[in-house]
């Protein structure tokens, strides 16, 4: 495997960051994840455009135009022949001194791998996914905005380590104030009476970039889409659930907290997304090139 690191391709062994780097030291940068599908990238602008905000917020500018980053991405895909796979997009704090000023960092660093995706179990497309909410909030928007795709998972990797340890894959996780914001890494959407909704941003959510692609094919289909706080009681009650994101796609979910969804098997409008959101991620996005 070929390495993107810092303007160059480089051989996996010689791939290496420095221990000094904030990136891990604090967890102080910012990613992306981003699919490749049928020899093309899906959704590069987007998740280009998405790094740089997470990059802004965090006064880390990244040393390259978005144009050269883009390149960059299809060049590493090129190389490493990532025609149906993932691609991760990192952008470090760079090496500095132990303390936590960023402004003592010499150079952000910026790292490029473009791998194979590990997926859910394909039969749980079919059957569908058994979560539960935890007790781990979703980080105060004023303490540290989710909207950041930052190197700091922790808050993500708390709920995860809480839905495995009760013997399910993945977690809805609840904001500060008990709404429903979203799962560990997926967003989380809901069918009730044949209208779609989901947590607004304002509920303390990453902003998907699988999500809105749902929402505009939602829209297309000529279904009705909200974005609704939401407590427990609407997942409880709803026809039907999923979740969204670059590596699950839409995935049904059919129990939480050991209570049943609609009937217990995916719903219909769910299984009709997840088709349309295929046939749209199959047929769309940039061309790889060297
Ligand atoms: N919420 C959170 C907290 C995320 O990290 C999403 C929602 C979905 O966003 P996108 O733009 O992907 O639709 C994410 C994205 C992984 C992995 O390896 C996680 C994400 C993306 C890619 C891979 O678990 N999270």
């Amino acid at each position: 495997m070929k390495i993107y690191m810092n303007g160059k391709l480089v051989p996996e062994k010689q791939a290496r960051v420095s221990v000094f780097d904030h990136g891990l030291l604090y967890g102080d940068g910012v990613f992306e994840g981003i699919r490749s599908y049928n020899g093309r990238v899906f959704m590069l602008d987007e998740h280009v455009a998405r790094l740089y905000r997470s990059a802004r917020a965090i006064a880390l500018e990244i040393p390259m135009t978005p144009e050269g980053i883009k390149r960059a991405v299809l060049r590493t895909c090129h190389a490493n022949k990532c025609n149906n796979g993932y691609v991760r997009l990192v952008v470090t704090r760079g090496v500095g001194t132990l303390g936590l000023n960023p402004y003592l960092c010499k150079k952000p660093q910026i790292i490029i791998i473009a791998a194979d995706i590990q997926l859910y179990p394909r039969e749980l497309y079919k059957k569908g996914l058994d979560i539960v909410t935890v007790g781990t909030m979703r980080n105060q928007p004023e303490a540290l905005n989710p909207s950041i795709k930052s190197l700091n998972y922790l808050n993500n990797v708390l709920a995860k380590i809480e839905a495995i340890n009760a013997g399910v894959m993945e977690a809805i996780m609840l904001n500060p104030q008990g709404f429903v914001s979203e799962a560990t890494g997926d967003n989380l959407f809901i069918i009730r009476n044949g209208e779609l909704l989901t947590p607004p941003t304002e509920a303390g959510i990453l902003e998907g970039i699988t999500r809105n692609v749902v929402m505009a094919l939602a829209r297309d289909m000529g279904i009705t889409v909200r974005e609704k706080m939401m407590s427990r009681y609407d997942i409880y009650t709803s026809d039907e659930m999923f979740l969204t994101g670059t590596a699950a796609e839409v995935i049904p979910v059919v129990r939480v907290d050991r209570r049943v969804i609609g009937d217990g098997n995916p719903g219909p409008q769910t299984m009709a997304l997840l088709k349309s959101f295929k046939d749209f991620a199959g047929s769309s996005g940039t061309p790889i090139h060297a």
